[in-house]
């Protein structure tokens, strides 16, 4: 006799098709998304989102993050939530599933509850975390970091973009500031679905990773100064080049990283070059240098070595530098009861799986310091994410929304 729930399965067509029409909001340029935090695409997106919450008979509540909520209830109204979800801001040139498919596997979960009619006695509430990425206002996972305490919302509001503008000034003007005290919510639990984005479960012919750590992320903005001059006239002794102090800065931060093979990672993604002129030596750059392990004294290390090394590479050149630290989470440990749940759907529902530590930040990494937290990864094709061809197959996203479904309906409880 089989349990209650033990064969439901999700609709997958209806998710694919849920996924390619959030894809058209904030098209890129070479098929992939660019619908970065707080613009007007992430409203438009959010407006979609919202609109299919409420046909699937969803409350819907707004923290003063942005972060939404879309409530299911539950049997007990006094029960504590189980919350699932991710995020459905993008890189500017991101694909279409980085946090998309762990919100909308979320809003697939309710909708296959209703079509089964079955009831849990704890609600269930889908989230979309604001400005994941950190791409435009850094760091990443700002809003989930609001809600866990780990940052000020004051902080948070007073980041700036490229331009000048503020976070908070920018979530007010699209809308979607809503009133509700960002992190008064509690939760039972929290599982969110998400890309692996790297090369592992596919690699090995796996359909689900069950996360049981996430890496430590480490971002350092470095500013080096030297004295913008005439790439013709000035003779080579003369230059106080800061673009080939940043290049031998980036050499030792690539010769750091591969010191701590096989796990540890270092670069950078974020590189401003003043004045940027094809003909002038650089007098400024701005870069932000992305060190991440799963091992924290392996992050103090590479942290310490890039401050030290990078002074002495600038002291040699003459050139200034100064260390900002813009971001950064130790390596998170999941809930082992929310990862047995993971593990133990994807075994009854009979899809293979893996046990994997999570290369990228996400908001669970968060959230896991202030409720019982857990992720379920499926695999992405070539392991490429944060890049326009980022690409998965449907059966993939519907094994990750499926073990998903299992594992938050098993932590909500059926209700006969
Ligand atoms: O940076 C990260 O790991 C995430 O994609 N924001
Ligand atoms: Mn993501
Ligand atoms: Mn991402």
């Amino acid at each position: 006799m089989a349990a209650p729930g033990e064969n439901m399965k999700i609709d997958a067509d209806r998710l694919w098709d849920s996924l390619m029409e959030m894809a058209k909001i904030g098209p890129g340029v070479a098929g992939g998304n660019n619908r970065q935090t707080v613009t007007d695409e992430d409203s438009e997106g959010r407006h979609l989102f919202q609109e299919w919450c409420k046909a699937a008979g969803c409350s819907m509540g707004l923290d003063t993050m942005g972060n939404m909520f879309a409530r299911r209830e539950g049997t007990d109204p006094d029960a504590l939530p189980v919350y699932v979800g991710s995020h459905l801001d993008t890189q500017p040139t991101g694909g279409k599933y980085d946090g998309v498919l762990g919100v909308l596997g979320g809003l697939e979960i309710i909708r296959s509850l209703n079509d089964l009619g079955v009831k849990t006695k704890h609600p269930i509430v889908v989230t979309n975390w604001t400005n994941e990425e950190g791409t435009r206002f850094a760091p990443a996972m700002l809003a989930s970091g609001v809600f866990a305490g780990v940052h000020t919302q004051d902080w948070a509001y007073d980041k700036k973009d490229a331009e000048g503008k503020k976070f908070g000034d920018e979530l007010k003007r699209i809308g979607w500031r809503g009133d509700e005290a960002v992190g008064d919510r509690k939760m039972h639990a929290f599982f969110e679905l998400h890309i692996e984005q790297g090369p592992i479960l596919e690699a090995e012919g796996k359909d689900i990773g069950v996360v049981t750590h996430g890496q430590g992320l480490s971002w350092t903005q470095v500013t080096i100064t030297g004295k913008d001059s005439h790439t013709g006239s000035t003779p080579m002794p003369m230059r106080k080049n800061a673009g080939l102090g940043m290049a031998r800065v980036l050499e030792l931060v690539d010769e750091i990283a591969w010191s701590h093979k096989p796990h540890a990672v270092g670069a950078a993604g974020h590189i401003d070059v003043f004045p940027n002129s094809r003909n002038v030596i650089p007098g400024k750059v701005v870069f932000t240098v992305d060190l991440r392990s799963p091992d924290l004294s392996v992050i103090e290390d590479m942290e310490a070595r890039l401050k030290s090394g990078a002074q002495k590479i600038c002291d040699d050149m003459g050139l200034g530098v100064e260390f900002e630290k813009v971001g950064g989470f130790d390596p998170v440990t999941f809930n082992p009861d929310c990862v047995t749940a993971v593990r133990d759907a994807a075994e009854r529902i009979g899809y293979s799986h893996r046990d994997l530590i999570s290369g990228a930040g996400h908001d669970a990494c968060w959230i896991n310091r202030v409720a019982p937290t857990a992720m379920v990864m499926c695999p992405c094709v070539d392991g490429l994410s944060h890049n326009e061809a980022e690409d998965i197959s449907r059966e993939w996203a519907e094994a990750g929304a499926n073990v998903l479904m299992h594992a938050v309906v098993e932590t909500a409880v059926i209700v006969e």
